[in-house]
């Protein structure tokens, strides 16, 4: 009756929203959430956590913290004695997973902006240790590719508004002929536009800024933000339903793959 959470920190948008979702799926099939936050600061291991949750009778785990494919299997072998299910790894990865398509929206916002006119690119992805984050940095790299383009320039910041704020600064002073603008989340894109309206650069007139995830507050940026919407309120429902439907040495627990697709606001033209 006690369903475990370990997450990546909670002071950022997309994973509060996810762990919100969990909660209250959970707590309406009658399970209690335990949640542990992984504290990067600290160096807190994720075994730490996993251990820290299995003190406590947790026999389920939802993981929403990156990792590449070969650390999740590890994970999850070491701790057969918990189910392990994985929100932020790479899909196609052979462990229990429900995520995101990572290039179904990355290509949209492409092919939207190519459309629009736009042949010149930059790229301001999330941080380099993410593993979501390089999944949409190769996505857009491959669609330009596919239309004979390279970004003018490519940056990372660390999710946080204040380093999307930075970042498009750097871009700016690295190759300020860009038209289009391509961010790694939706508060990276909050800094972005407000480095560009302070600027004097109007958005979309001079730069037009897609985010990713759309967050609950994305619709209210100034201009409204086009970004790539991630049903993450979804992500938590199909999380809680696989991990209590699966049992231990089930054959069958099976991942799913979400859809991630455009919303075209007012920040892109
Ligand atoms: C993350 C992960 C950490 C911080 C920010 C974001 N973000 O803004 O997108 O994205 C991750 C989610 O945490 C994870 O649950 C999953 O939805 C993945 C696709 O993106």
């Amino acid at each position: 009756t006690t369903l475990g959470l370990v997450t990546t920190s909670l002071a950022l948008h997309a994973p509060s929203q996810v762990a919100a979702a969990v909660k209250r799926y959970a707590n309406a099939a009658d399970y209690q959430v335990l949640i542990a936050m992984i504290d990067e600061n600290v160096n807190q291991s994720l075994q730490d956590c996993i251990n820290e949750l299995k003190s406590q009778r947790v026999d389920k785990v939802i993981i929403n913290v990156p990792l590449e494919s070969s650390d999740a299997e590890h994970i999850a072998q070491e701790n057969d004695d918990i189910l392990c299910l994985f929100l932020d790894v790479d899909p196609y990865s052979a462990v229990f997973n429900v995520s995101f398509n990572p290039a179904d929206g990355t290509r949209a916002s492409v092919k939207y902006l190519y459309e629009q006119g736009h042949r010149e690119f930059a790229l301001l992805a999330g941080p380099e240790q993410s593993v979501s984050a390089n999944l949409r940095l190769k996505s857009w790299l491959d669609t330009l590719e596919s239309y004979r383009l390279k970004p003018v320039s490519i940056s990372h910041g660390n999710w946080d508004a204040q380093s999307g704020y930075n970042g498009v600064l750097q871009l700016l002073r690295e190759a300020p002929d860009f038209s289009a603008l391509l961010v790694g989340n939706d508060q990276m894109a909050l800094g972005v536009l407000s480095a560009l309206h302070q600027r004097g650069v109007s958005v979309p007139g001079q730069i037009s800024v897609i985010g990713y995830d759309d967050t609950y507050e994305s619709a209210f940026f100034h201009p409204a933000l086009t970004t790539v919407s991630l049903d993450l309120d979804l992500q938590g429902k199909e999380a809680v339903a696989r991990i209590l439907l699966a049992s231990e040495h089930d054959e069958q627990r099976s991942s799913s793959i979400l859809p991630a697709r455009l919303v075209v606001r007012s920040s892109t033209g």
